[in-house]
């Protein structure tokens, strides 16, 4: 009499997990070579990435800060082990489930990549065969997972699923390994990047100054964000879950829309044309009260209204819709691209070529204005249009049409929370109202008087400002510090705002303990 065995619950949802890692392993090493943005997970990703609704959005930003990507990929993956395991499971009761389910995934994806903006013909090719790949483990697998005709307790049984287990478990991870080794020889700009050489700038423009003049600009106070932020410490914010890699010899811009010719610029034509350089202060419309998504660099770049007027704008116009190599938008009002400011197509960052995650070869920088109306990376189309007739990414995610940069300023010394010595205490800030000025920034200890700080200098209005303040008399116990700043006309709104849909605003407080 052969005793009943039971069901091996364990088994089946391991299955279902070296099923879907070979699914994905296969998925990601035939994208490497046919079409990188064409894996299913990076497909994926990207597809929920536009998904996201703003207060999401939002979330993760105030949650995850710049680290926003890896949270993602850190929820996904564990969102898809359960899955898979479930998927297993129900392959251990019906076999025709778990074919089922590897279908469903690989439809999923192959959907999700051929409806991305940056992958091409072969779009589908990574899923096709990863569903194949899959369906093949889980055949295996299963087959191997039931119990046999051996005696129980041999052992037998055992043995025949851990070596079939081990086997796809290991080819997974050789086809992801080569995958990442292949991806990172093959996709890389960086020795492009690398063998450039910039440009001198014809114009170095600044409404303060003719030179870029950094004298005084620092408040020398120990945890002050440097005025000049490195390219390697600045914000970096963005849909794109993979960097585009665009060669510097295969970038072209397109100007079409309404204007009255259309152009095509080429790299070596915009670095050849007459260059300016800004420095200008970005700033991320999802930056929280009191926030860090906010950087300033010099820019090197021509000047965009150059390259309107060289195609003719015509009156009907009133935005420009910018948009990256993988298909994000950004619109524009025309009259900040063809006022007097900054407005720059930059291949520049702080004397270097502008880094891969901050848009090389080419992104926009337009002073006062939130990143996510005009600040497009790896920009390559600039179409002449009208907000009537055109939308960019995040206006039908719920985010304003307009994003002009709202008045801020924040407490950077000491941090929120810190505990400092009782007497003279030194305060320090940042403050920005790009295009229109810092002209004023006030303390305020509790619920005492506002009393004015002191400004330090600033290059022009388009960058932000540094500001410090002495507290002579601080007395132990809990205090509350806070500060506001003034632009050239108003101090900045007291009104508190969530940054969805444009912009955060309020006054940054931080908690102080004085001992
Ligand atoms: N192609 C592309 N450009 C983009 C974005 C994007 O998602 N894709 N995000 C914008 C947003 S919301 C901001 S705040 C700035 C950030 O620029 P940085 O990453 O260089 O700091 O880039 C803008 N340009
Ligand atoms: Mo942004």
């Amino acid at each position: 009499m052969s005793e009943k065995k039971p069901r091996p619950t364990r088994r089946f949802a391991l299955v279902g997990l070296l099923a879907g890692a070979l699914f994905f392993a296969v998925g990601w090493l035939l994208a490497v070579l046919l079409d990188p943005p064409a894996a299913p997970h990076a497909a994926l990703g990207a597809t929920v990435v536009d998904l996201t609704p703003p207060w999401l959005k939002d979330f993760a930003v105030e949650t995850f800060g710049t680290n926003d990507k890896v949270a993602l990929f850190v929820v996904m993956g564990i969102v898809s082990s359960g899955l898979a395991a479930l998927a297993g499971l129900l392959a251990g009761r019906r076999r025709g489930l778990g074919v089922g389910a590897v279908l469903a995934l690989a439809a999923l994806c192959a959907l999700a990549a051929a409806g991305r903006p940056d992958t091409g013909t072969y779009a589908i090719v990574p899923a096709v065969v990863a569903a194949a790949a899959g369906i093949g483990a889980l055949e295996l697998l299963l087959r191997r997972a039931r119990p046999s005709d051996a005696p129980a307790g041999s052992g037998t049984d055992r043995r025949r699923f851990v070596g079939a287990a081990v086997g796809i478990g290991a080819g997974a991870a050789i086809a992801a390994g080569v995958g990442s080794i292949v991806a990172r020889t093959r996709t890389s700009v960086e020795s492009a990047r690398a063998d450039l050489a910039l440009p001198e700038p014809t114009e170095t423009a600044s409404s303060a100054a003719d030179e870029l003049d950094l004298t005084g600009t620092q408040v020398e106070l120990d945890g002050m964000p440097e005025y000049v932020t490195p390219n390697d410490n600045f914000y970096r914010i963005d849909t794109a879950l993979s960097v585009p890699q665009i060669d510097p010899s295969e970038w072209q811009l397109r100007v079409h829309g309404l204007v009255d010719q259309e152009i095509t610029l080429s790299y070596d034509e915009l670095a050849d044309a007459a260059l300016t350089e800004a420095m200008v202060t970005l700033t991320c419309v999802s930056n929280p009260i009191g926030g860090s998504l906010a950087g300033n660099a010099t820019w090197l770049g021509l000047p965009i209204r150059d390259i309107l007027a060289r195609a003719g704008v015509q009156d009907s116009a009133d935005m420009v819709l910018s948009r990256s190599a993988d298909g994000w938008t950004a619109g524009t009002p025309l009259e900040a691209l063809t006022d007097d400011r900054d407005s720059l197509l930059a291949i520049g960052m702080n004397g270097e070529p502008l880094p891969v995650e901050h848009g090389f070869p080419v992104r926009m920088v337009v002073p006062g204005l939130y990143g996510y109306v005009s600040a497009t990376k790896w920009v390559t189309e600039l179409k002449v249009t009208r907000f009537a007739d055109d939308e960019a990414y995040w206006t039908p995610r719920g985010w304003s049409e307009r994003g002009p940069v709202k008045t801020a300023s924040r407490v950077d010394v000491p941090q929120s929370g810190a505990t400092v010595a009782a007497g003279e205490v030194r305060l320090g800030g940042t403050a920005w109202a790009q295009h229109r000025g810092i002209t004023r920034v006030q303390v305020q200890i509790d619920d005492g008087q506002w009393q004015d700080a002191e400004l330090a200098s600033t290059v022009s209005t388009d960058t932000w400002r540094q500001w410090s303040f002495t507290w002579a008399d601080a007395s132990p116990g809990r205090h509350a510090v806070r500060c506001r700043a003034w632009d050239d006309e108003d101090v900045q709104t007291a009104e508190t705002a969530a940054p969805a849909p444009n912009g955060a605003s309020g006054y940054h407080v931080i908690s102080l303990e004085v001992e």
